[in-house]
């Protein structure tokens, strides 16, 4: 058994979860912040079989699209004592960060 576990913006997260479910699997969202951004997004965890990790990577694929966000980064951090803001840059964030790791034991109690 393996554990998919994506990191979805939250706006793409309702449509990933009802489509995983429509298509059969059982999902968990948890909320999440990204490190980088500081700003929230969702992880969801899929537990399924090794022969239908493909068919869940297909539907994240599907339903997780590749936005560009807007950031003011911290230009002086740790080098002068007034730190001031740089201008915005924009970076792309998605469609998901998707790991996928082997489960050792599964069991439903
Ligand atoms: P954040 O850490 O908030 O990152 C948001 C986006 O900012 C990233 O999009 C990337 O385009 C950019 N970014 C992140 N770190 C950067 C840096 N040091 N310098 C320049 N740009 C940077 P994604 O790559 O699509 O990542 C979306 C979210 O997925 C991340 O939100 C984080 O929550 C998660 N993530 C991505 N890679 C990860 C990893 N290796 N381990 C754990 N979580 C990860």
């Amino acid at each position: 058994m393996k554990l998919v576990v994506a990191v979805v913006q939250d706006q793409d997260e309702a449509n990933l979860l009802s489509t995983l479910s429509n298509a059969g699997f059982q999902a968990t969202k948890l909320a999440s912040t990204g490190g980088f951004l500081r700003e929230g997004n969702t992880t969801v965890l899929v537990g399924v079989e090794e022969d239908r990790v493909e068919a869940v990577l297909d539907l994240v694929r599907k339903t997780c699209r590749s936005r560009r966000q807007l950031i003011t980064p911290l230009a002086s951090l740790g080098r002068v004592d007034t730190p001031y803001f740089t201008e915005p840059v924009e970076v792309p964030v998605g469609g998901a960060t998707v790991f996928v790791v082997d489960v050792e034991r599964f069991v439903k109690v």
